[in-house]
């Protein structure tokens, strides 16, 4: 909003995809690359299960614990809004934030368990706006395929194929999707120049917004 601001800010990266589209993986090497080319940059991700809001998710998330859909959906929410005015200040201190999963896996797989997409968005209103969403497009065959799944909750083949149908209403033209089928390495040069032109575009003044 601020029209003028001096000092070079960072961008809002955020990595979206299915259960083992190779998000973390991608992350991580993202980070890696931007401090090698002398830029400011830390991964993030969300469920941040460090928090007390975190641990419930995480408790949920593994089958330790029951909730009401709504309710683990508002959670999940909950835990971007209690990061929301730490992510403001690092991006406004020049860090580049690379953000493993973001409001779209909030709405995408929410609203594929059945619930109202529009009533799914409503508490994501006012979070900060990313810079970039980059769609690690793999099919839920192929997803299955890499490693298994583990126990978690939503590490079922026909859960997420409804994901990915609800990831493809969410998606709009200004995400950059990015072949997940790849080799990682493929993967990973794409992604690097897609985040440093993003990056590049912020530090011009782009600015920041919810
Ligand atoms: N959720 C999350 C909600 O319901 N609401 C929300 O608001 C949010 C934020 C969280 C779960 O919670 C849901 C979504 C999730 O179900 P998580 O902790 O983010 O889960 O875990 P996942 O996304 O499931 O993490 P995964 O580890 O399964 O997937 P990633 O991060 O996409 O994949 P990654 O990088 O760990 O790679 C998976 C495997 O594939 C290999 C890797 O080496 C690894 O073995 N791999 C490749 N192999 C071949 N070629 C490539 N290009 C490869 N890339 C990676
Ligand atoms: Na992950």
């Amino acid at each position: 909003t601020e029209g003028n601001n001096k000092a070079a800010r960072g961008a809002l990266v955020v990595l979206e995809g299915l259960d083992r589209s190779g998000k973390s993986s991608q992350c991580s090497r993202l980070v890696s690359y931007l401090e090698g080319q002398g830029l400011s940059a830390e991964l993030w991700r969300f469920p941040d299960r460090t928090t007390d809001v975190g641990q419930m998710i995480s408790a949920y998330l593994t089958n330790a614990s029951q909730l009401d859909d709504h309710t683990i959906h508002l959670l999940f929410s909950a835990n971007r809004w209690e990061k929301r005015s730490l992510m403001e200040e690092k991006l406004k201190s020049g860090i580049t934030l690379i953000v493993d999963r973001y409001s779209y896996s909030g709405v995408a797989f929410s609203s594929a368990k059945g619930l109202d997409i529009e009533w799914c968005k409503a508490p994501e209103i006012g979070l900060l706006a990313p810079d970039l969403v980059a769609y690690l497009d793999i099919s839920p065959d192929k997803a299955a395929e890499r490693g298994g799944y583990g126990d978690e909750r939503y590490e079922k083949l026909e859960f997420q194929k409804k994901v990915a149908e609800h990831y493809k209403v969410l998606h709009d033209a200004s995400w950059k999707v990015v072949d997940a089928w790849q080799p990682i390495e493929d993967v990973e040069k794409q992604l690097q120049e897609i985040v440093l032109a993003c990056v590049t575009e912020c530090q011009k003044g782009k600015s920041l917004s919810s």
